[in-house]
């Protein structure tokens, strides 16, 4: 959900809602109140020193960040920066990383994330990375579960909008992407009343099993409506992946009525089986298509890109039996897969029922050619043919559905701001709870796999009103902490959350706490502004360019006094954290930088440009509380009017004189450079 969307709709939603659903948004009574907060409070107490028993990510929405909290106690672990330049750390500040950020609309240092999601084996989280989607300039990173740091971004060219994503297959084989804009493809200067002849959609599917390597497999082209979400298939219907679609209208202007007036819009099965056999044989058609893919390159810890030139573009008519469309009432967003696979659930965001689609009966109306005519070479299925039931009164507005694994489905109604808890094949609501307020996505650990770890639920909420103290017109989203162990859902805990959240993942901690990155090994740091040890720092000249290499040790920075630089010079300092030990951060800020601090992890490179304006001494200090002798780690630069003969230097410490002293005696280990 859009934020200019979620406020306009907010304020109708919760009026409506009230008056509507008695119960939606109305607080719990102050008797209520205590009986849910004595027992609540038991469950989510995780005591100091303790750890949580999962790990969730959370997309951080507006923020372009993933956020990591411990459940049950909500505590926030980490915040992971993904698309948008964080001045906490560095990141997309630092010589380093900037390339991280690189598209082919140049640098851009923010982006919208939506949907978190892990990689799987055999359709359980794994545990090895998580992916998140840039939403506005199409994008998908994976993020290195070892380390909880954003390792790989591809751009997805011929889309706009990359909503649908970053969705898997039940091996990680590839992570989908589609459309939310339909654009010209290729764009093109065209009229934007000419949508209907010439806007379309792209679904790409990404192979990303591969770290380092990820790169568009294929793109499928498909008719100019807005592709919204995804799910893959599992068990039986493996080798699917299911897309919603809305605005089958193709209107271009005001969707908000344009884009409603169709009974049905359609989700897209795609055999993408299928289709990798077509592009096998050669069916599709070399696309000349420009995009970047950067990487963060493991022994110098710098990101590496490169911009890539074609696309394998399929188009289904060359292809029949790639896409079918199956019918779905009202604007569908969500679209889950239970884990069984056989259950396709849409949230018809309009609908006043949940429809599900069995796979099966899919399989069989494909067979028997049930078919309502076609679009664009794509077969549109009956909808009696595929519907296997429809879960009547649901409520208002359903968004999307999680499972239990115990045969029960939860989805999200926004407009009646609650979650319903229905049962999978007799489609009968059995359960309801009030969400504050306007739950969007809602997530249980591993509920979109084979195998949840249903315990918990998490719901993601827009609107927080007076759930906290006061804070502004703005308040932080919220999410809410559903106990799902019993036959009644049970609320047990509200935390804060950054940005909008949308979807989230989650698993167990013990799957991947003990396999945690404690410090990058300086022993096979290769990154070119390296230096190992004291004696190997100092300041070099090239041109106008200055290169200082620095190491930072607790409780100081070698060389901690430089001269010799002058205005009009650009300064690079290449600082290594030459720690080697858990958590013995560093950090580097000069007076008057125009980026960031750098912080550097153990063993790491970071570098720092700076370009002084006039001339003066300036300090730079160690950022980050490191030592009792922290606010001793500081240092200065001596910068000098264009042309002074001021000679360049760097001081040496008595440290580093020992150990050059000891390497040319051949005494000791000697100093590198
Ligand atoms: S979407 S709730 Cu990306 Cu549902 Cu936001
Ligand atoms: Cu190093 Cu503070």
């Amino acid at each position: 959900m859009q934020p200019s969307l979620r406020r306009v709709l907010s304020v109708a939603v919760c009026i409506g809602a009230v008056t509507l659903l008695a119960y939606a948004c109305e607080r719990p009574t102050k008797q209520n109140q205590s009986v849910l907060t004595g027992d609540a409070a038991s469950r989510v107490y995780v005591a100091p020193g303790s750890y949580d028993e999962f790990y969730s990510f959370l997309s951080g929405g507006f923020s372009g960040q993933v956020a990591v909290y411990g459940l049950p106690s909500g505590r926030l672990l980490k915040v992971i920066p993904v698309f948008s330049q964080n001045a906490e750390n560095g990141w997309g500040y630092n010589e380093e990383t900037k390339p991280m950020l690189e598209t082919t609309f140049g640098f851009i240092p923010w982006d919208d994330t939506h949907h978190t999601e892990l990689s799987m084996t055999d359709g359980v989280p794994d545990g090895r990375w998580l992916f998140i989607n840039g939403n506005n300039t199409p994008r998908i990173a994976r993020i290195d579960l070892t380390r909880f740091e954003t390792e790989e971004i591809l751009q997805i060219p011929n889309a706009a909008g990359g909503h649908a994503s970053p969705f898997t297959t039940p091996n990680t084989k590839y992570i989908v992407s589609a459309t939310r804009f339909s654009v010209p493809v290729p764009n093109t200067d065209v009229p934007i009343d000419s949508y209907k002849q010439n806007f379309k959609g792209t679904l790409s599917f990404v192979k990303a099993d591969e770290p380092g390597k990820m790169d568009i497999a294929f793109q499928i082209l498909m008719p100019g409506y807005n592709y919204d979400l995804g799910h893959a298939g599992k068990g039986p219907s493996d080798g699917w992946f299911f897309f919603t679609s809305y605005n089958s209208e193709q209107a271009n202007t005001k969707l908000e009525t344009n884009a409603s007036q169709n009974d049905k819009d359609y989700i897209a099965a795609v055999n993408y089986v299928a289709a990798e056999q077509c592009v096998a044989q050669g069916k599709a058609k070399a696309f000349p298509s420009q995009y970047m893919h950067n990487w963060m390159d493991e022994a110098s810890r710098s990101a590496r890109t490169e911009t890539k030139t074609s696309v394998k573009m399929l188009d289904p008519r060359d292809c029949p039996g790639i896409v079918y469309y199956l019918p779905t009432p009202k604007s569908p967003h969500g679209v889950d897969v239970d884990p069984t696979g056989e259950y396709i659930v849409a949230g018809g965001k309009l609908a006043s029922v949940i429809p599900v689609h069995s796979f099966t009966k899919m399989k069989k109306a494909i067979e028997s050619k049930a078919f309502d005519g076609e679009l664009s070479g794509i077969p549109i299925l009956k909808y009696d043919a595929v519907m296997a039931g429809e879960v009547q009164k649901p409520g208002l507005g359903p968004l999307h559905t999680e499972f239990d694994g115990k045969g029960y489905a939860y989805t999200s109604m926004f407009i009646s701001s609650e979650v319903v808890k229905w049962k999978l094949g007799t489609w009968e609501v059995v359960d309801r709870i009030p969400t504050y307020y306007s739950i969007g996505h809602l997530m249980i650990p591993g509920g979109d796999s084979k195998k949840p770890w249903g315990k918990y639920l998490v719901a993601m909420n827009k609107i927080t009103k007076d759930r906290y103290l006061p804070t502004g017109p703005e308040m932080f989203q919220s999410a809410q902490l559903i106990d799902i162990s019993g036959e009644k859902m049970k609320l047990l805990l509200d935390f804060p959350t950054i940005g909008e959240p949308h979807y989230a993942q989650a698993l167990p901690a013990s799957m991947i706490k003990d396999k945690q990155v404690k410090f990058f090994e300086l022993a096979k740091n290769t990154n070119p502004g390296v230096t190992k040890s004291e004696a190997a720092g100092g300041i070099r000249r090239d041109g106008k360019k200055v290169h200082v290499n620095m190491i930072a040790i607790r409780s100081h920075f070698a060389p901690d006094n430089l001269e010799g630089v002058m205005v009009g010079d650009t300064v690079y300092f290449h600082v290594t954290n030459i720690e080697q030990d858990w958590d013995i951060l560093h950090g580097f800020a000069v007076l008057g930088a125009t980026n960031s601090e750098l912080i550097l992890n153990p063993g790491e490179t970071r570098t720092l440009k700076w370009v002084p304006r006039t001339p003066g001494v300036y300090p730079f200090y160690c950022t980050d509380f490191c030592s009792a002798l922290h606010q001793e780690m500081q240092g200065y630069v001596r910068v000098s009017a264009p042309g002074s003969n001021v000679k360049l230097s760097a001081n040496i410490s008595e440290k580093a004189k020992t150990q050059l002293s000891r390497a040319q005696t051949g005494a000791g280990p000697s100093a590198q450079r």
